[in-house]
């Protein structure tokens, strides 16, 4: 399609679709024009591609995730059919601009946060390297909360994404499934005497699967998303009369549990795992039934990806469907199960380590269970007598009344991975180190990627203008050109661009800012940034502490010399999470105090974002001069927005934790900023027990005065949370060495200060940063797991013309 073509075809369609011309149309009327033009384009190569997968008998990989965040996707869409350009300008002389029309669309937020972001930026890539895979997840009616300030506190507000529908997806009624949950079963002999399960009680709900187009860049590759929503089965209708008993059902796919750590051991969420299991693995095992093969050579043709624990049962759901539906031995299909499923774990923090109560897991999957009852009384077989029993007790799937979840995707499948090179070796050295003694081979790591079309060409159009005309445009596509940069590391004319980019960048946020907060803040002053979910071990507190050390020392010396700063944080806290939302109103509260004070004028600014999300990340990161990375080192499993943010030319200040450290080995020492302990130091003070927050408090002034600020007033309205968070430094003696960093903290703070100060050294650091980040793509991620754990090759793009 030409721009003349787009033109007609999109006024035709907005006649048809609204009976209207483009003078009339609302920004909502014009972005539903030119999304369904979009979808009937890209569906001949939809179905083309499933065609394609079907004939060739490819083997597909399936990506089981509890969440997916894939942010707004009409952009995204136009890039990668290649229309973005053209589009961008039809409507322009149509006197649209696309950006108004992008606006409209409500964020797809089905995930928390990193997790969730990860396997979209997956499943961006996999369509994008022309990989056959899929999306298996929920659709679930609510999305993430949304988050508002009321009073600086944290409220949560229903996140109601579908209320005017949604133009992508496509709800497949002649795919949908059945799916059991509750009631009893026992097994008996059929008249071929083979055991077979009888059900007694329970419900037979009906997941229907909405798909949504994953489009490739630019290689007529589309893959699917597929998303199950739970239905009242119309022949089951008498069993629903009342209300209640309706929304007993439809609570299933209803709301996305907001927690992203602990699991509070809610029956409901159990179920919402075993429900878009069990829906995944029964169409799968429908699909491959219709490739009329022997069941025996499934593993061939399907790999199943475990994301987190979350979906962990697939294995006992693979395992009833070929045992009680296909009557395999168990010995067969438990060779096959391993063979086809694969696991990553995201965390080392043991409270998100999942288990479930086996009194739980019994009344909502009673199959389930008897069958990982079985898998574990065999692996306890197995492994006696091979292993000592200390180990294999540790290991077992069933303990003191629970089922291990993280146990089950690991004894039930061929791979496990963590998600950056320190937690991959953390999970064989100490958090699965059992594991590792009886599957050494099994583990690996891959460390994550981003979607660097999104989070450069899309998100950062200044930038990607700069690049253009410096490197050419093959970076767009393949990353690792980003190098190239580096040859103009002394060309001043590239260095006064890029800085040009960024501070357009930080005008636009600075604009966002202001009709958000009713804060001006001055573009010219370092943009600092921390974006990521609030939580205890990623240290925002440690970043507010330096904050107001930042501001006394001003309060004192007003004329002290310091580049001016504004702190940006964009977080949302779990609704339980009263740490969590502590931290928040004593941040907006610091923030309110700072702002206002006339002593600091433009010095010190301090920025909460309300509502962080997919898209407010894309205005917040192109925009940003310095990345806050400062977990407590070992805690962090990779992080993903360190990357972007360094993509974007961002300058990391980081502990030695997660993907920090291949940063740090990217960039080069000189290129970031580096502090804190290191995870073997944590890890001596906890073999050690010799941390005392207190000594550091009582033997340092700044500490303490710093400290103080939580309680003595200094910060106004906090009295009940500045104490909360006072006495996890203090008395409960600072579970994540808040205080221990600080001083370190401080003098990278003040190196960064420094380094600004020189523009053009800044410029290189940053273009530096720019240089190096092509390897994070998460093309080259998937490749890497199409290549080691899932065994799956490209398909050769059509052509279609
Ligand atoms: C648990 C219970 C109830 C409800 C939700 C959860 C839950 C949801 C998400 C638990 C964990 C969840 O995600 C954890 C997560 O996002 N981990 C992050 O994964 C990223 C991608 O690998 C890493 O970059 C981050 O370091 C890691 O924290």
């Amino acid at each position: 399609m030409n721009k003349t073509e787009f033109k007609q075809s999109f006024s035709q369609r907005l006649a048809e679709k609204f009976a209207m011309g483009v003078a009339d149309a609302s920004p909502n009327e014009l972005y539903q024009t030119l999304g369904s033009l979009m979808t009937s384009t890209y569906s001949q190569d939809w179905q083309q591609t499933w065609t394609d997968y079907r004939e060739a008998e490819q083997k597909q990989v399936y990506y089981f995730s509890i969440e997916f965040l894939p942010g707004k996707l009409l952009k995204s869409n136009l890039l990668n059919m290649g229309w973005l350009d053209m589009v961008t300008e039809g409507l322009a002389e149509l006197g649209i601009n696309l950006d108004d029309l992008a606006e409209v669309e409500p964020d797809m937020a089905l995930g928390n946060g990193g997790l969730g972001r990860l396997a979209s930026c997956f499943m961006d890539s996999i369509a994008s390297m022309g990989l056959p895979g899929n999306g298996n997840g929920i659709r679930y009616e609510y999305g993430l909360f949304k988050q508002h300030f009321v009073d600086n506190y944290q409220v949560e507000l229903p996140d109601k994404w579908l209320q005017k529908g949604n133009l992508w997806e496509i709800r497949k009624e002649s795919k949908a499934v059945d799916v059991r949950l509750g009631g009893k079963v026992f097994m008996s002999d059929n008249d071929s005497g083979n055991l077979i399960p009888n059900y007694q009680g329970g419900v037979v709900l009906r997941a229907v699967p909405y798909d949504t187009g994953m489009v490739g860049y630019q290689n007529a590759i589309v893959n699917t998303m597929r998303l199950w929503s739970v239905e009242i089965p119309p022949e089951e209708e008498e069993n629903y009369r009342s209300i209640e008993d309706r929304r007993t059902v439809e609570d299933l796919t209803s709301v996305l549990y907001p927690d992203d750590t602990s699991e509070d051991g809610r029956k409901l969420r159990l179920s919402q795992e075993y429900f878009f299991v069990s829906a995944g693995v029964q169409s799968i095992l429908r699909y491959y039934k219709q490739l009329n093969r022997s069941i025996d050579t499934i593993n061939r043709f399907i790999a199943i990806h475990i994301n987190d624990t979350h979906p962990a049962m697939c294995v006992a759901e693979f395992m009833r469907l070929l045992v009680d539906d296909e009557q395999l031995s168990w010995e067969r299909a438990w060779n096959l199960t391993k063979e086809v499923m694969s696991y990553t774990n995201h965390t080392i923090m043991a409270e998100a380590l999942e288990k479930w109560p086996i009194s739980m897991m019994g009344s909502v999957c009673p199959r389930i269970y008897q069958i990982i009852e079985e898998i574990d009384r065999r692996f306890v077989e197995e492994m006696t007598g091979v292993h000592d029993f200390d180990l294999i007790q540790r290991t077992r799937i069933i303990q003191d009344g629970q089922v291990h979840m993280a146990h089950l995707a690991i004894i039930g499948s061929h791979s496990t991975n963590g998600v950056a090179k320190l937690h991959s070796d953390l999970l064989k050295s100490v958090v699965l180190h059992d594991f590792y003694l009886l599957y050494p081979t099994r583990f690996n790591n891959k460390t994550n990627g981003i979607a660097m079309r999104r989070w450069s060409q899309l998100a950062n159009p200044a930038l990607s203008n700069v690049l253009d005309k410096t490197i050419g445009h093959l970076w767009r596509e393949q990353p690792n050109d980003l190098r190239l940069l580096l040859n103009y590391v002394e060309d001043d004319r590239v260095l006064a661009a890029l800085a040009e980019a960024k501070l357009e960048n930080k005008k636009h946020l600075s604009t966002y800012i202001h009709e958000h907060c009713g804060i001006k803040v001055n573009p010219q002053a370092i943009f600092d940034v921390q974006i990521k979910r609030l939580h205890a071990y990623k240290r925002q507190l440690l970043n507010l502490l330096h904050i107001m050390k930042l501001y006394l020392d001003l309060k004192e010396n007003p004329d002290l010399p310091m580049e001016p700063r504004v702190f940006i944080f964009g977080a949302k806290a779990a609704p339980s999470y009263h740490y969590a939302k502590s931290i928040i109103k004593v941040i907006n509260e610091a923030a309110n105090l700072i702002n206002h004070d006339p002593m600091i004028k433009d010095k010190l600014k301090v920025i909460f974002l309300e509502n962080y999300n997919v898209s407010l990340a894309e205005r917040i990161i192109p925009a940003a001069d310095v990345s806050e990375q400062i977990s407590l080192a070992s805690k962090e499993a990779s992080g993903t927005s360190n990357m972007k943010l360094m993509l974007n030319g961002a300058v990391t200040i980081a502990t030695l934790d997660g993907a920090n450290i291949e940063i740090r080995d990217a960039v080069g020492e000189e290129n970031i900023a580096i502090f804190g302990l290191t995870e073997t130091e944590v890890y001596q003070y906890y073999e050690n027990k010799n941390y005392s927050s207190l000594s550091i408090y009582q033997d340092s002034p700044i500490v303490q005065r710093v400290v103080k600020t939580l309680i003595d007033g200094t910060i106004p309205n906090i009295v009940a949370e500045g104490y909360e968070i006072f006495d996890s430094l203090i008395k409960y003696n600072d579970e994540f060495f808040v205080l221990r960093d600080f001083e370190d903290y401080c003098l990278a703070q003040e190196s960064v200060n420094k380094a600004y100060q020189n523009k053009r050294h800044w410029s290189q650091i940053s273009l530096r940063n720019i240089a190096h980040a092509g390897r994070f793509s998460s093309d080259d991620t998937v490749q890497r797991y199409a290549e080691d754990i899932w065994q799956i090759e490209p398909v050769f793009a059509h052509k279609n013309d």
